[in-house]
């Protein structure tokens, strides 16, 4: 067991119940909260729906950062009632400009020995000054925000140990790249990463949260850097001293896993279509002609980052067949680039400024031109992820990006700076950053706070009610799909499907749109005409990247109440419960052969099974086969699918309190 170690004391002092032993289920209390708008409206509409008066937390922040696009009054009605609801239940709004939710919130709000759940799966970004943050759907932040603690597993706390120095060319992003390479997007699921080691010297806090933040993509429970005497000088920089404490491993603490990654022997690396785990070294790729590349997203726009990208361009152009644009992470980024005359650099060299938001990373414009190959500074390359289907979208370290804009092509930047004469250069922190805090909206004091009413614009729609789980579930296959499926595939996001988030009736006509555009229709006869459940029979990693909880909640709308697969990503599975779709696995993962489009289904006496903890016999009734189920599922989460879902489980708890 990992005692002694950051995340283990951070999560003895926050303990409500259970024993800290990994895959047991624990309570954690939760200090902090962050939603961003595009999960953020569902959240809301969710914690409205458990009346509580006010948020209960230590302190929670909605930020709109995502739906920026505004095309037509949706995404704007729905930051009006963001923004309503922040005034009316005491929280903190960050208003759209003011950067992305993970980078905003380690500047102005993260405090190292507390915990931060957040609807986002990029949360853990906050780990860089050594807070425990995680991500998780909207529903479990609405019951944070109520005054739930946070359920999980106990996950295996991984030490990461940094040894060494890294060479010039080498940034935290290829740390990560490391990871992924080695271990992939699975690699980390059940488990918390943690660094130690002389190489976390080497790191500023912006780096340290590049690498918490891109730790989701190995499907991490999250990331934790310990908070030294750097994040005493960064949190005193942005005017908070009071809020660090010190907190470090034991010299003593034993890790349930230990990798060793030696700095000095790591090279510009970058991920290939379509995944963050395709990585090779850059020199192993060069000559791939580029068509856009960009700077940007929670994982790569700190100060840090844009200074030296900018520096690096002095003097240089962008290849005139580049289209290069960059998108400051925050205000604050921007502020500071703007006083040390480095955005002149990016506007000299020849590329587009973007505004502070999520922006391309989720296809909210900039989308790539047709199989267009697109080298940007960001966490994912899902397919289609850019709103361009065939385009072909990389992952590399923001200096990696900027030889690739001045090549033209991909390029080891250690190539390019002999040939140019590009100097390297270390970027120190500021003794005081530019708080920019006008861009918020502070929690307003109670009494007032009780009579602001909320805006409701035409977009938001209320929660469809959804039925208590059934005694045997009667339906059909209506979808199979392989492996590492992305909550990407499940639930699109991009200009055109996103406005829908806070309206569940238009936006589940896009469940798998691009994977299979028959499958909304098939759902829809089965629920309307048959009267029976859609079973998804899924492959390795099911559900993994975001936290969107409308992969979930879209497709129970749609009447899905069982999804089969070999295994799951961890926010997705809890999301499944939470909306009332039971997660099953495979005992023996070849069965999943045993399946084919439209068979009929019977999972019989479900709830006696799950409540004996047996497992779970599914009946494939068209070929007359058995296939056995397990399932990784909580006494806590067996309640929680008996009901029918979470809201379900919280109504029926205060019912009984009532009673
Ligand atoms: C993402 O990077 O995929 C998102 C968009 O930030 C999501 C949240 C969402 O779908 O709104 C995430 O990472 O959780
Ligand atoms: Fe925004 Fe992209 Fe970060 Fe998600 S990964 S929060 S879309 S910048």
């Amino acid at each position: 067991m990992a005692k002694g170690t950051v995340a283990w004391k951070i999560i003895k002092e926050h303990l409500v119940s259970g024993n800290m032993v990994p895959g047991e289920e624990v309570a954690i209390k939760i200090d902090q909260t962050l939603t961003q708008d595009a999960t953020g409206t569902m959240s809301y509409l969710q914690f409205e729906a458990m009346g509580v008066p006010r948020v209960k937390t230590k302190l929670s922040v909605s930020y709109i950062d995502h739906n920026m696009l505004q095309t037509d009054f949706r995404n704007a009605d729905d930051h009006k009632y963001l923004i309503s609801i922040a005034k009316r239940y005491g929280l903190w709004l960050s208003k759209p400009g003011n950067g992305i939710c993970h980078q905003v919130h380690v500047e102005r709000f993260a405090k190292p020995g507390q915990t931060l759940l957040g609807s986002d799966s990029h949360t853990p970004t906050s780990g860089g000054v050594g807070m425990l943050a995680i991500g998780a759907g909207g529903l479990d932040i609405a019951a944070a925000m109520a005054g739930e603690p946070f359920f999980m597993k106990m996950p295996k706390i991984v030490g990461v140990k940094l040894t060494g120095k890294m060479p010039e060319w080498v940034t935290a992003k290829d740390i990560i790249l490391e990871l992924l390479r080695r271990l992939t997007v699975k690699g980390g699921v059940g488990k918390i990463f943690e660094y130690f080691g002389e190489g976390v010297r080497e790191l500023s806090v912006p780096e340290r949260s590049t690498i918490t933040n891109m730790g989701a993509e190995l499907g991490a429970t999250t990331s934790v850097f310990p908070s030294d005497d750097i994040t005493r000088a960064y949190l005193k920089a942005q005017g908070r001293e009071e809020d660090w404490t010190e907190l470090l491993s034991d010299p003593n603490a034993e890790y349930d896993e230990v990798i060793e990654i030696n700095l000095n022997e790591l090279e510009p690396l970058i991920a290939q279509p379509h995944s963050p785990d395709n990585v090779v070294p850059v020199r192993e790729i060069e000559g791939v002609k580029v068509d856009q590349v960009v700077i940007g997203s929670c994982t790569n726009s700190s100060f840090v980052d844009l200074t030296r990208s900018a520096k690096l361009l002095e003097g240089q152009k962008v290849n005139p067949d580049v289209v290069f644009a960059v998108a400051p992470g925050s205000k604050q980024a921007l502020e500071l680039i703007t006083e040390n005359g480095t955005l002149l650099d990016f506007l000299k060299a020849g590329a587009r400024i973007l505004e502070s938001a999520c922006g391309p990373c989720i296809g909210m414009g900039y989308a790539p031109p047709s199989g267009g190959v697109s080298i940007r500074s960001f966490n994912r390359n899902f397919e289609g992820r850019s709103g361009t289907p065939d385009a072909r979208v990389y992952l590399a370290s923001p200096e990696t990006c900027v030889a690739c804009a001045i090549a033209g092509e991909i390029i080891d930047p250690r190539r390019l700076a002999k040939e140019k004469g590009l100097k390297w250069i270390k970027v120190e922190m500021p003794e005081k950053f530019p708080y920019g805090d006008e861009a918020f909206i502070e929690p307003l004091p109670e009494e007032e706070a009780q009579s602001v009413e909320i805006y409701r614009g035409p977009n938001i729609k209320p929660l469809p009610e959804f039925d208590p789980m059934p005694e045997k579930i009667e339906g059909r296959v209506a979808l199979i799909v392989g492996d590492n499926i992305t909550t990407d595939h499940i639930m699109p996001a991009g200009a055109k499907v996103l406005p829908l988030r806070s309206n569940i009736y238009a936006i589940s006509e896009y469940v798998y749109h691009y994977v299979d555009p028959e499958f909304v229709s098939r759902a829809k006869k089965l629920r309307d005409e048959e009267g029976k459940a859609s079973v998804i029979v899924g492959g390795e990693n099911y559900g993994q990247g975001s936290s969107r909880e409308h992969a979930a909640l879209a497709p129970r709308f749609l009447g899905v109440r069982a999804v089969i697969a070999k295994s799951f990503a961890r926010i997705h599975h809890a999301n499944l419960v939470n909306f009332g779709i039971v997660p099953l696995e495979f005992v023996d993962k070849n069965d999943y052969e045993k399946f084919t489009l439209w068979d009929e289904i019977e999972i019989p006496d479900l709830e006696e099974k799950l409540k004996a903890g047996e497992n779970v016999i599914v009946k494939n009734v068209s070929t007359g086969e058995e296939v056995e189920c397990k399932y990784n599922l909580t006494p806590k989460q067996i309640s929680v699918l008996i009901a029918g879902g979470l809201l379900n489980w919280i109504k029926n708890k205060q019912g009984s309190r009532v009673a």
